[in-house]
């Protein structure tokens, strides 16, 4: 699954006035922190940094989180901390995205025009990507959202002569998902190399992807 989730910082009384130093600590020497909290800043910094223990200004960051196998000095007054996903749900309101349970997607369409390049940046500002829409259940589910006859640029790049998910190229892209009539190449200069989301370019108005020119302003739609 993704690792888009963002952490927060949990209170973890179990492992309260116990030190795991020497085990699993990221520096070689505990950092002096202030404050609870700047030692969690301070750990959130750190790459891989999944817990941390604090006293006074004793601020260890730990690369995992402590489990009973691990040996411990006790130490008392150490508070302990942990990181603990938040849900995609809540993640995504904060973010002020419009989460689909069904598919669970989080998603946010922009309505100013972007060639793809800018479309991909201001997802990336968002902390997210250009939607991956490679199956037929998340066309649909995005599809309530999308404006018929318009075009929305998604992550899907032609890549070398491969259709590739931009997120992912790992994903089998699905041929199924092609509009009626497309990919087309319609443009040859410049040529269609970015797959765009459409509704509406069969008689039914059936969602499905075109491939578009990538230096186009369309709408787009990014996923966190
Ligand atoms: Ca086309």
């Amino acid at each position: 699954m993704h690792s888009n989730h963002i952490h927060f910082w949990r209170r973890n009384e179990k492992y309260d006035d116990k030190i795991f130093a020497n085990q699993l600590n990221i520096t070689e020497e505990p950092l002096h922190a202030t404050s609870v909290t700047s030692c969690g800043r301070l750990c959130s910094n750190l790459r891989k940094s999944s817990a941390f223990s604090f006293m006074k200004n004793v601020c260890y960051c730990y690369d995992s989180k402590p489990t009973d196998r691990f040996v411990f000095t006790t130490m008392g007054g150490v508070v302990y901390y942990s990181e603990e996903p938040v849900a995609k749900y809540i993640e995504c309101a904060d973010k002020i995205y419009t989460y689909l349970g069904d598919v669970d997607l989080c998603i946010k369409v922009y309505s100013d025009g972007r060639n793809s390049t800018d479309a991909a940046d201001k997802c990336r500002s968002d902390g997210g990507h250009l939607i991956t829409l490679d199956t037929a259940e998340k066309l649909h589910a995005f599809s309530e959202f999308a404006t018929k006859y318009t075009a929305y640029h998604i992550g899907l790049e032609n890549i070398e002569g491969r259709w590739e998910w931009t997120r992912d190229s790992t994903l089998v892209f699905d041929p199924s998902l092609w509009n009626a009539n497309e990919p087309n190449g319609q443009s040859v200069s410049p040529p269609e190399l970015c797959g765009a989301f459409f509704r509406g370019s069969d008689i039914n108005g059936m969602p499905g992807v075109a491939d578009v020119p990538c230096c186009i302003p369309f709408h787009f739609v990014c996923e966190l």
